[in-house]
């Protein structure tokens, strides 16, 4: 399937189907539905979900372009989350990211915890030697300007199943040095281009780029690609993540693009 193709025919389904939506709504049993909790101010989110997860297959891959169409990327947000005068700052994790950075991020570990047969704590090193994918795509941010990278790593599917996932999982939820969290149910978790980044343009990560390792979720907008993580859970249900989570702050949870 041509992928220029895909994103135009994503938003035309989207937008012929804003006059369905009582039909879609009707069929969903609340169990099953991550984003809105019954609040009818996000039923635009829930409608968005629906109508993306019924109509497109489930890893229809997000546009990848050439290394000629890789554009200069601003950093924006959070871009050291060790800086007090950022957005975000976190007075215990932000000392603590400035000495894994000194350190190199040799003792930095990435936790993966929660619906897991086996927690791990991963290396840089350790990531590195898993199978990596790279990846030329473009981010766009919610607030109106995209930019085309090229992205390494390894794909989230593979940690995961390094560490098994219980049957019951059904989210991923990710943490970051500074206060931002973001979560992503399983179909995007285990998407194919849904990368744990620790490589730009061929180089490692940059410092405001999310240094040591960031997610890359490419079929949603820009801010579910946290940078800096700290940790990973699996969840049976799922969790708004509270006051760092994108619900809390007036950002819709999906927001497949
Ligand atoms: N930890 C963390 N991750 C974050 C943010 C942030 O402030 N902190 N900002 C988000 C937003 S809104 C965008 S657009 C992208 C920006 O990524 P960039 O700085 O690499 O361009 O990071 C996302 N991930
Ligand atoms: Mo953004």
């Amino acid at each position: 399937m041509k992928t220029s193709g895909l994103i135009l025919s994503r938003r035309e389904l989207v937008t012929g189907l804003a006059s369905t939506g009582g039909l879609l709504l009707a069929g969903c049993s609340s169990k099953e539905l991550p984003p809105t909790y019954g609040n009818v101010l996000r039923m635009g989110d829930l409608l968005t979900y629906r109508a993306f997860r019924m109509l497109l297959p489930a890893h229809s891959l997000a546009r990848e372009y050439a290394h000629r169409d890789i554009s200069s990327s601003p950093a924006v947000g959070n871009t050291n989350p060790a800086d007090s005068q950022q957005p975000g700052f976190d007075a215990d994790r932000g000392p603590l990211y400035d000495r894994l950075r000194t350190g190199d991020f040799s003792d930095w570990r990435l936790r993966i915890e929660g619906r897991v047969a086996r927690p791990t704590s991963f290396s840089l090193a350790d990531l590195k030697r898993m199978p990596a994918r790279t990846q030329i795509t473009k981010h766009t941010c919610e607030e109106g300007w995209s930019a085309i990278a090229e992205w390494t790593g390894v794909p989230l599917r593979s940690v995961l199943e390094a560490v098994g996932i219980e049957p019951s999982a059904r989210f991923v939820n990710y943490y970051a040095y500074d206060d931002n969290a973001e979560g992503i149910d399983m179909l995007d978790a285990l998407h194919p281009q849904t990368i744990l980044a620790y490589g730009m343009n061929g180089r490692d990560l940059p410092l405001a780029h999310g240094a040591p390792l960031r997610m890359r979720v490419e079929t949603q907008l820009g801010y579910k690609s946290v940078k800096f993580l700290e940790r990973i859970v699996v969840a049976n249900e799922f969790d708004d993540l509270g006051k760092i989570g994108s619900l809390q702050n007036g950002w819709a949870w999906y927001v497949g693009i």
